[in-house]
């Protein structure tokens, strides 16, 4: 699927929608999901364009993978969610219900997630 760059989080990234920042390095921004499923729900997206994981695995360089990485595992730590423990999530295409079409990674933790998700 092409990229477009009209997505709220391509919108979001270029500054022209608020968000609650929660972190921002030059591969990846994260940010409070506007409606947490969780007590602590941040998403983490990359800076280029890439609408899910899918194309975010093939297309981005390692530099841009491993700073991505890099920067979520930092989020859950800074935000204190290691010791208790979190959930990392990414949703892909139609059947997982992808809503936005930039790739991000949720973080829900805060409460005992219980151990199956759907
Ligand atoms: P999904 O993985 O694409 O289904 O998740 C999209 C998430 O983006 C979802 O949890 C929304 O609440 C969230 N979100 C947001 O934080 N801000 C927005 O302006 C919009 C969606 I639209």
């Amino acid at each position: 699927m092409a990229y477009d760059d009209s997505n709220i989080f391509a919108k979001i990234l270029r500054g022209e929608i608020p968000c609650d920042k929660v972190y921002e390095d030059e591969y990846a921004l994260a940010f409070r999901d506007i409606n947490p499923q969780t007590p602590t729900h941040v998403l983490v997206i990359p800076k280029g364009a890439y609408v899910s994981f899918d194309d975010f695995s093939e297309q981005a360089s390692g530099e841009e993978i491993v700073g991505f990485v890099r920067a979520a595992g930092k989020v859950a730590r800074d935000l204190g969610l290691v010791a208790p423990g979190y959930r990392a999530l990414a949703n892909h295409g139609a059947d997982a219900h992808q809503e936005v079409p930039h790739f991000h990674l949720h973080l829900f933790g805060g409460k005992d997630l219980g151990r199956m998700i759907k």
